[in-house]
Formats: C-alpha cells, structure tokens, sequence
C-alpha cells in the first residue's frame, strides 16, 4: 500500500478527476467532490444563467461554458448534487463537456488550481462507502464492474451489488450472534442451573454454518477464471504452424516462423481479439522427442502451460496424413478445455473433405481447418476459440458466487475460526470448560464476516481495496 493511499479516511477536502474511459468520446466527464465542490466549479465554469449555481436542493442541471483562460472555452453542462444527493453524500459536480483527453485534463488542471485536489483510484467510491452509501461489497463490486471484460463478469458483479451476498451473510452474522450470546449467557450465569445451550446444539450449529460457508467459498473459487483475461495456447509437433497461426490470428508478426522444425524455443504470448472477446495466445515449442536440451525444457514449459490455460489448441499440420496417435499424445499432455486445428490447408490437394473427416475422427474434440498462407478459416477459427471461451465462463459464473479477494480471506479466517470452534466442542461435554475459548471464536468468525458486509472498517482494508480502482470512480 502505498503513502497515499491511507487518506481515503480523509473527506474533508474536494477530490477531482476525470471519470470517463481514456480514449476517444465524444463526451468526457470531470467529476469533484466535497465542501467546496460547488466554489470550485463557479471559479472553472460559467453559466449561461449565473444564479442557477446558486446551491441547488438535491440536483440539477445547469448549461454553460468550461472556462479555461480568456480566450479558451467549451460548452458543457454542470450536473449540481447537493449533499446527501450524490454518489458519494457530499455536494458533488460533475462537469460533462468535450470528450478530447487535453481538454479534460485542462479541466481538472483548473480545478486543481481553485482549490480540488486529485482523487486517488477509487476515492469517490471509497468516500461513498465512507458515507454509508455502499457497503464493503457493494464498493468492491463497482471495482469488478470496473475491471469486468465480459459480459459474464459484468453479471457476476451485479449480482453482489444488488445485495444477494450481503443478505446471505447477514443472516450467517445472526446466527452467529444468536450463539455467541447464549456462550456469553452460560459464562455469565455459570451460577444459575440453567443450560443455555448444550455442547451438542452448539456443535450442530456451528456444523451448519461451516458447512453453508464452506460452500459459499468453494463455487466463489471458479470465480478467479471468470476475472482474468483467458489464455489460449497453441500445442502441437515442431514445424505444424503455430508460429505462423498466432501471427495470424493477432495480425502483427510477434512469432518468428520458419520451415527449420525447432524455430520457436520459449513460450510467447500475444494479445487477440476473437470474436469480441479479448485473450492473450500463447505460441510454444513443438513437442517431440528431440533430446537437444534446449528443447527438452522448452517442451516442460509447454506441457506447464497446458495445465494452466483456459483453451489448449492442439495444432497439426493437416497437409500431412492424420498421425491419430500423436494427436491422442498431445491431448494427454492437457486436462482442460481443447479443441483441435488443422494447419496448411492450402496445402491439401483434392481430398479436402477426406482430410477434414479423418481429423474428425481422430479424436473427439471441436474442430477447426485454417490456412495461415491463405487466410481460409482463420475468422471460423477466431469464433470458434471464442464460443470455447465463452462456454466455460457461462459455467462458472453459474457455480460461481462473486467474490473478491477481500471477501474471499474474510470468509475463509471465518470459517477456520468455525473449524477451531468445532474442534473446542470435541474436548468437552462440559460448554463451562470450553465456553472462553468458543466465545473468542465466534468472535473471530463475526469480525470476518463484518468485514464482507461493511460494518466493520480500518484504513488499511479501505486503502487496499480502494487503491484498485481508476482514478475518477
Ligand atoms: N503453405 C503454408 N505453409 C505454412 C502455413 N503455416 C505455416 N506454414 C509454414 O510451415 C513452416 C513452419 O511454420 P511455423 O509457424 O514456424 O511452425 P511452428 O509450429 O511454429 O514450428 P516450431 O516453432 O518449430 O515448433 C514455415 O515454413 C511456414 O511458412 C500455411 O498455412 N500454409
Ligand atoms: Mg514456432
């Protein structure tokens, strides 16, 4: 974490930055927030009717110029929230005016100079969840939102923000309190003959919500694939095409490709579009039984890669005549999703249709016949890779609850705790024996919950969470 990022806490001054996407729009917008959110604005922009800044109740919307010195100006509308009506509960601005990066930068240059100072990532989101506005969750969802690539993602986000979660474990939160208070009671009342709760029920208890939470953490686990940007790697023997198929397929030369078997020695990654979906490709090595050492272990990096990408793409030079055994090899070398390319279509004389359905046969895996040289079949290809991608992050974002990394730790100290809790109820029958011990575990499974649903904060949870947004969210 670094310096700054501990004075998310801090809400006394107005924080500035633009918080449209960098690139071209027609629009941008510059957003401040803060005490002085409205002071600032009047000193960078003018309106086209001076008293509709006056401070407004709740929110509007006023035309006008951004002011950048005497002879530079643009149009824009300022939309005025007065506390508590805004996204972050404070008087807030947005200012929305020419989408050219300059000019928005400019702007908040301005604002910069009449009193703002520049928003660290995330501050506008953490000054909402500050407010009370969002919860914990809510706040690291709009960081996936955000971040998200897919649709799938962006679903899984909502998901969270709409609360589901939180209501899951604000009930985990009850019960949890329901049993600590009866723990609490037998300690309190250790005079009185009255069981409050025996080890039994507590043990059962605790049993249920371990149980509940555990699986709650393992179908978030799938999450993380749906969160990164998909691999797609290119195995095959030396000399099928693969150098020349991920240049291909990227449209930039990243692969140096020759007719010498051997050519590509390490694992190279590209960036891809396929079909919409973007994915990073990865060219290895041709995998034989070559003993030149070099190979050998270019070979180990391929078969590691095979065991961690999201689509391996067994790729065979299809001008030669289907080897069905080394093929089946290759598919041995990958537990996870594959598919299988035919390289050198081009190449293939008369029997085209009789190739194509020897690859079919030769193993049960979708199937795709490009040319590189030609460029036949490659944007098949790129739908093809993508409809793979696309079906795997359908089927975990349905076993998969959203969690962010946070929440996930959370959950995970909750548990354990829940575990030792359990472990504590085999040394006894006697709850008075153990009730100390139990109590300063269900405590802790409280606490880690409460950090999942916002009740419980420190500057430190909130710098690390807040710190991976963009600047302007
Ligand atoms: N005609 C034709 N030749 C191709 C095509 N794709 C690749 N080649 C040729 O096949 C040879 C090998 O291509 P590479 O892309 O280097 O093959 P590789 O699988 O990366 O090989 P290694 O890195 O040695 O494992 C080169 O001479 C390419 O020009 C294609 O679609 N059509
Ligand atoms: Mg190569």
């Amino acid at each position: 974490m670094d310096g700054a990022s501990s004075n998310y806490a801090d809400v006394d001054d107005t924080i500035v930055a633009v918080c449209t996407a960098r690139g071209v729009a027609p629009r941008g917008i510059v957003r401040l927030s803060g005490p002085d959110a409205f002071a600032i604005t009047q000193a960078v922009f003018e309106a086209a009717s001076p008293e509709a800044l006056s401070r407004p109740l709740g929110f509007r919307r006023v035309d006008g110029d951004v002011v950048f010195d005497q002879h530079h100006r643009a149009p824009a509308q300022a939309y005025v929230f007065t506390e508590p009506h805004s996204y972050t509960r404070q008087d807030s601005v947005e200012l929305h005016t020419v989408g050219a990066a300059p000019v928005l930068e400019m702007l908040v240059e301005r604002c910069i100079r009449a009193g703002a100072r520049p928003a660290h990532p995330g501050e506008f989101t953490a000054r909402a969840y500050l407010s009370g506005a969002l919860t914990l969750s809510a706040a690291e969802a709009v960081a996936t939102t955000i971040h998200a690539r897919t649709d799938a993602q962006l679903r899984s986000a909502r998901k969270v923000m709409r609360g589901d979660l939180r209501d899951t474990i604000v009930a985990w939160q009850d019960a949890l309190a329901d049993l600590l208070s009866l723990v609490v009671a037998d300690i309190d009342f250790a005079e009185e003959p009255i069981d409050f709760i025996s080890t039994d029920e507590l043990a059962s208890k605790v049993a249920d919500l371990h149980g509940r939470l555990g699986a709650l953490i393992r179908s978030s686990e799938s999450q993380s694939r749906i969160d990164a940007v998909p691999h797609v790697l290119l195995l095959g023997l030396p000399n099928a095409g693969k150098s020349t198929l991920l240049n291909a397929l990227t449209g930039i030369d990243r692969a140096i490709a020759s007719a010498v078997s051997g050519t590509t020695r390490d694992i190279l990654t590209a960036p891809a579009t396929l079909d919409g979906i973007e994915a990073i490709l990865l060219d290895s090595a041709g995998v034989d039984d070559s003993p030149d050492v070099v190979l050998v272990h270019a070979r180990q990096r391929a078969q590691e890669e095979a065991g961690r990408v999201d689509l391996v793409c067994i790729t065979v030079d299809v001008s030669q005549p289907v080897d069905a055994e080394a093929i089946a090899r290759l598919k041995q070398l990958a537990d996870g999703p594959k598919m299988l390319i035919g390289t050198k279509f081009d190449l293939v004389g008369e029997d085209r249709d009789g190739r194509t359905s020897a690859l079919r046969q030769a193993v049960d895996l979708p199937v795709c016949v490009v040319s590189a040289a030609s460029g036949e079949g490659i944007d098949d290809l790129r739908r093809m890779m993508a409809r793979e991608l696309i079906a795997q992050a359908t089927d975990a974002e349905h076993s998969a609850i959203s969690l962010s990394t946070n929440q996930h730790v959370a959950l995970t100290t909750a548990n354990e705790a829940l575990v030792r809790c359990l472990e504590l109820t085999t040394t006894s029958d006697n709850l008075l024996d153990i009730a100390e011990l139990v109590a300063l575990e269900l405590r802790e499974a409280l606490d880690s919950l409460a950090l999942t649903t916002g009740q419980v904060s420190t500057d430190d949870l909130l710098g690390r969470i807040f710190s991976s947004f963009c600047i302007g969210k």
